[in-house]
């Protein structure tokens, strides 16, 4: 058994250090060494003060996520905090880096809070479908009132230590270690120097009524249609820490936690956490050392090219941009500038900031400016002739050891590598648009990458602050993969009887923020159709194939940037309108083709598109394109609007039943047999009474 706690006792002031790395995770062990340590320090005559705080990067970040779901072990967090709060010698809490969740309910339930200038405090529960259910809900809004509690529950932001100092959530911000000055406090308490905010001197906002019931309405109205259980179960426990006795209050919390706990959405937030932190995990990578980055080189310099260049300077990087002309590097600049002076009229990077910032950008329509870099990333036009001929040039241009990666969406990365004489610098980094804002890189591992190409990418990513997951060389990788057979089998609905606008609506009534075909829309359909047209001569002539987005590309129908694609949009407008046009296009192909449309249902709709993406992502895992399932459900929560709380398509799969969806797809498949025939690994799993979280091993 390791000891979690360290506890030294000088001049009667017991100092109880939390030490349980990574993050001081308040998990089964540490809970129960906090309880001895406490009841120690209680029963130790000589203990006058005790003092709470934590060694490492951080103050508690909170519960141990991986425990929920698990069965309870004692002691649980809430006894903790309530043997905090009735402990009859002062207890003072000295916070540094991420006082989030349970770590900060601890200390709330402490009679004296500090924290180092750094600190960031938050209840970010919500984000895994949670409330903090340790006299969180009650505690907080009686320190610093409802309205400004229910802000940060609701939206599980954490606060500055200085913002939490003016709302009253802390006593002090430290000048300096936060536990040196907590035992300084102690030792003037104790020596009759300095006297602790007692408990009845603090402000109880229990006493204003009226505005915490203010606050509370206020909040429910806010909630508009969101589907998420956590945060209106939230709002009912700050009214019940006003209208019911402390305890009943307690016992309310519990019981809201407990429902949510278990629910499936709660268990997709938390799947969607850890997938993210095992996405950068590759054994193969452990002992592998990042090559050193400094000076970036982005070629192209349209929405892309430019959004990458953005992400690269902001992350501190040196960054050259290429055009192949004057006007178009012009143009490329002035697009990273409009970004930039984006963050700062959003108050993201400040006036001063922005000019030291810019002396790292230049550009060049020369290749030879990238002699120098340690990275180039290529975001010319996706064309596997205009990329190998850059590669080519590059090759010739740039020094040993600099890493090449093209931002490739489709193309073969191999091939790419190719032509080059040193395919082992060469990597696959797909940025997804727009760069600067998007949080998913698909790091594409070419069969001759060196290990410490891929090891740099993810430092890369790490820097960039995004979301990086490992992908095999193939036609759209993960994503696009998925995203493929998913807009696929929306097509046989499409053509089977179903209109657009009822599977946007079924889609968007599943919970993506935009149906396919407003997609399609939105990034214009002459882009999946020069894919389609790309792979026409490889398309096997006894698949089923849907036409209709290519005849409404031949009809100019190109989307919104055309005024029209599957919807009709006003001059300048984002969202269209049905279109009867359309309808009679789509009705044109059916008769055509002899199909009698029939009624389908949006439970249908929904149906398809899951088992579709599932089973895509399946055949993914068995070409071992992707590392895990989990790997695959973040690239689709990042970058591809699926809602966080479904957690994923192998997530979802998980939950409806494999056995459940495999025999779905075996019906599906006597319609269309190539499209639906459900991949091996079904079989596989259910027969040896698994399932696709059983192959994330963490
Ligand atoms: C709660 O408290 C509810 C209370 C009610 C109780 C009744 N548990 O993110 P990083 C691991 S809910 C377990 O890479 P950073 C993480 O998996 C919780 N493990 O580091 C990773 O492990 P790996 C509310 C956790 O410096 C390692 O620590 N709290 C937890 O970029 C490093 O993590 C939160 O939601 C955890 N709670 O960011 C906070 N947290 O190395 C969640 C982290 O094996 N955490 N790990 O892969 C965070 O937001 C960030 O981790 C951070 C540090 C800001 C604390």
């Amino acid at each position: 058994m390791v000891d979690t706690v360290r506890v030294s006792t000088t001049d009667g002031v017991a100092t109880v250090v939390i030490d349980n790395p990574p993050v001081n995770a308040l998990g089964a062990d540490l809970r129960r060494d906090l309880m001895t340590a406490l009841r120690d320090a209680e029963a130790d005559a000589s203990v006058q003060v005790i003092v709470l705080a934590a060694a490492g990067r951080t103050w508690p970040a909170g519960a141990d996520i991986r425990e929920f779901g698990q069965p309870p072990r004692d002691p649980w967090l809430p006894e903790v905090c309530s043997a905090v709060a009735a402990c009859p010698k002062p207890v003072i809490v000295a916070m540094h880096g991420n006082a989030l969740g349970g770590g900060l309910e601890l200390a709330l339930a402490a009679h004296v809070r500090l924290a180092d200038p750094g600190t960031r405090l938050g209840l970010p529960e919500v984000t895994l479908g949670i409330l903090p259910g340790a006299g969180g809900t009650q505690r907080l809004p009686r320190l610093i009132g409802a309205r400004a509690a229910l802000g940060m529950m609701t939206s599980g932001l954490p606060i500055p230590a200085e913002r939490a100092l003016e709302l009253g959530l802390i006593d002090a911000v430290t000048e300096g270690e936060a536990r040196l000055a907590a035992q300084r406090l102690a030792a003037a308490h104790i020596a009759g120097e300095a006297s602790l905010p007692s408990a009845a001197e603090r402000p109880d906002h229990r006493m204003d009524a009226s505005d915490w019931l203010a606050a509370v309405t206020e909040a429910r109205k806010g909630l508009g249609v969101s589907r998420l259980p956590a945060p209106p179960r939230i709002i009912d426990c700050v009214e019940a820490a006003l209208l019911l006795p402390e305890e009943e209050g307690f016992a309310y919390e519990r019981t809201a936690f407990e429902e949510l706990v278990s629910t499936p959405e709660a268990a997709a937030l938390r799947h969607a956490f850890l997938a993210e932190r095992r996405a950068a995990r590759h054994p193969e990578l452990a002992a592998t050392k990042p090559r050193e980055i400094a000076e970036i080189g982005v070629i192209g310099g349209g929405l892309m090219g430019s959004g990458i260049a953005t992400a690269c300077l902001a992350a501190g990087y040196r960054v050259t941009m290429i055009e192949r002309d004057d006007q178009a590097l012009t143009a490329g600049l002035a697009r990273v500038a409009t970004n930039r002076d984006r963050a700062v009229a959003k108050g993201q990077l400040s006036v001063a900031d922005r000019e030291t910032e810019w002396s790292r950008m230049s550009g060049a329509t020369a290749m030879s400016a990238l002699a120098g870099a340690d990275l180039v990333i290529e975001a010319a036009f996706e064309d596997e002739g205009v990329k190998t001929a850059i590669f080519a040039e590059l090759d010739g241009v740039v020094k040993p050891g600099a890493v090449l990666a093209t931002n490739t969406s489709y193309l073969d990365v191999n091939r790419i590598a190719a032509a080059t004489s040193r395919p082992g610098d060469v990597i696959g980094l797909h940025f997804f648009s727009p760069a600067q804002v998007m949080k998913l890189l698909e790091v594409v591992v070419a069969e001759r990458t060196s290990p410490d190409v891929t090891a740099t990418a993810f430092a890369l990513a790490k820097r960039l602050g995004k979301v990086a997951v490992r992908a095999g060389v193939c036609d759209g990788f993960i994503g696009n993969r998925v995203l493929t057979a998913y807009r696929t089998a929306t097509d046989f609905l499409l053509e089977d009887g179903a209109s657009p606008y009822q599977i946007d609506r079924a889609m968007v009534g599943w919970g993506f923020p935009l149906g396919p075909y407003q997609v399609l829309d939105m990034a214009g359909l002459d882009i999946s159709w020069a894919r389609r047209t790309r792979l026409a001569e490889h398309r096997d002539p006894s698949e089923r194939y849907v036409a209709i987005g290519d005849r409404l590309c031949k009809l100019g129908r190109l989307g919104q940037k055309a005024g029209r694609g599957y919807y009709l949009y006003a001059e300048g407008a984002r969202t269209g309108t049905e279109d009867p046009e359309v309808l009679e296009v789509i009705a044109a192909e059916r008769t055509a083709k002899g199909i009698e449309p029939r009624r389908i249902t949006e439970a249908e709709i929904q149906r398809r598109a899951l088992a579709a993406m599932a089973n895509e992502g399946a055949r993914i895992l068995e070409e071992k394109i992707a590392a895990r399932p989990s790997d695959i459900d973040l690239v689709m929560l990042t970058g591809y609007g699926f809602p966080r709380w479904r957690g994923g398509p192998m997530q979802m799969a998980d939950q409806v039943g494999l056995l459940e969806l495999r025999d779905t797809l075996r019906d599906y498949a006597r319609e269309e047999e190539t499209f639906w025939r459900p991949a091996a690994l079904w079989d596989e799993l259910i027969k040896n009474g698994r399932k696709f979280a059983d192959l994330n091993a963490d």
